[in-house]
């Protein structure tokens, strides 16, 4: 054993009239706070197990909807926060905003545009739209529509019921950064296209006389009939295949979609078990069929359609399809692309 091993020295053994002197420096000792910071092993996490359950949720999103006009709320949205962080810092975790919210019809959401990165997943309803950088996205259940930093966007709805789509943006990391902010812009005016129609095809991309498009975000809907296509044609193809998940990437490059959060799709076979790697990131799960049985550490939650839960990292998580005849598809979003910029990604497994 070498000296080194002892328990560090406490605030509290040091005389109060020294720390005085260093505070009023604004000077601090590192020695009692070094293990907090730096713990041994595993880093500690505010980001508990949650789940929020869509059947709970929508009559109270429904009610903001009677209780506060779009004029007055700019985006009607409740934000999904994790009790582990406190519920007034918004944050599902350390890097990742969560947020449904909800249009009526008729409604229009103005024109805006901010530096964090913002997905959305359509949860429920059909006839809204985004208009992201003067391309307009129809919204369909479990499309995924890209609004990353510094674009254009706003919302609206043609249709007759009310839209309802999860949120995912990073606010919170971009908010930690001193770094957030948004500016209001005007309606924006429709460019004829889509960088769906573009990029739907693997295998080629459009090259008018022999040049890539060297748009940083060429594709901004993600239609839910091809993500879904292309999982069970995965899972067809591979029947031995244990993780039959996609990601959302740039298709020219192959990138993840967006910066600082990576967004996937994984389907479940009928009564399948997944055991996923114990990675760094912190992970949200959310069901688009089906039914799943999420498992994380010693919490587990029942995902039914339009559920959402999150996991910290560093924390062992399994998924089970709840059905013996049917496949389940989940979304999820996590702090990747992030970590591995950082280079403080891992995975234990
Ligand atoms: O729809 O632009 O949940 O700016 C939070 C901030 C949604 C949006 C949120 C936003 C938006």
């Amino acid at each position: 054993m070498t000296h080194f091993d002892q328990p560090l020295g406490r605030l509290e053994d040091l005389p109060p009239d020294y720390v005085a002197a260093l505070r009023a420096q604004n000077l601090v000792p590192l020695w009692p706070s070094l293990r907090a910071v730096l713990p041994p092993n595993v880093p500690t996490r505010q980001t508990k197990p949650t789940y929020w359950s869509y059947q709970t949720l929508k009559p109270l999103l429904l009610q903001a909807g009677e209780l506060t006009p779009i004029e007055k709320a700019e985006r009607r949205v409740l934000v999904l926060a994790n009790p582990g962080h406190g519920l007034e810092k918004m944050q599902a975790s350390a890097a990742m905003y969560l947020g449904m919210q909800l249009l009526l019809p008729g409604e229009w959401a103005p024109s805006h545009r901010h530096t964090p990165n913002a997905v959305r997943m359509v949860v429920e309803g059909e006839g809204a739209w985004t208009t992201v950088d003067g391309e307009k996205c129809p919204m369909s259940r479990g499309d995924l529509i890209l609004t990353p930093t510094g674009l254009w966007h706003e919302h609206g709805h043609d249709g007759t019921e009310p839209v309802v789509w999860l949120d995912v943006l990073d606010l919170p990391l971009v908010y930690y950064m001193e770094a957030s902010y948004h500016l209001n812009g005007d309606r924006q005016t429709v460019k004829p296209g889509s960088g769906e129609r573009m990029w739907t095809r693997a295998g080629v991309v459009p090259t008018p006389v022999f040049q890539r498009s060297d748009k940083r975000y060429p594709m901004l809907r993600y239609p839910w009939t091809e993500t879904r296509a292309a999982l069970l044609a995965l899972a067809e193809d591979q029947p031995g295949l244990e993780c039959v998940q996609v990601t959302y990437v740039n298709p020219e490059t192959g990138a993840d979609a967006e910066n600082i959060l990576g967004f996937y799709a994984l389907m479940l076979r009928p009564g399948q078990s997944l055991c996923l790697p114990v990675r760094s990131p912190a992970v949200v799960f959310h069901q688009i069929e089906g039914h799943s049985e999420v498992r994380i550490a010693e919490s587990s939650f029942t995902l039914s359609e339009a559920d959402t839960c999150c996991a910290p990292g560093y924390t062992e998580v399994t998924l089970r399809n709840l059905s013996s005849e049917q496949p389940a598809f989940i979304f999820m979003a996590d702090e990747s692309p992030l970590h591995r910029k950082l280079g403080v990604f891992e995975s234990r497994s």
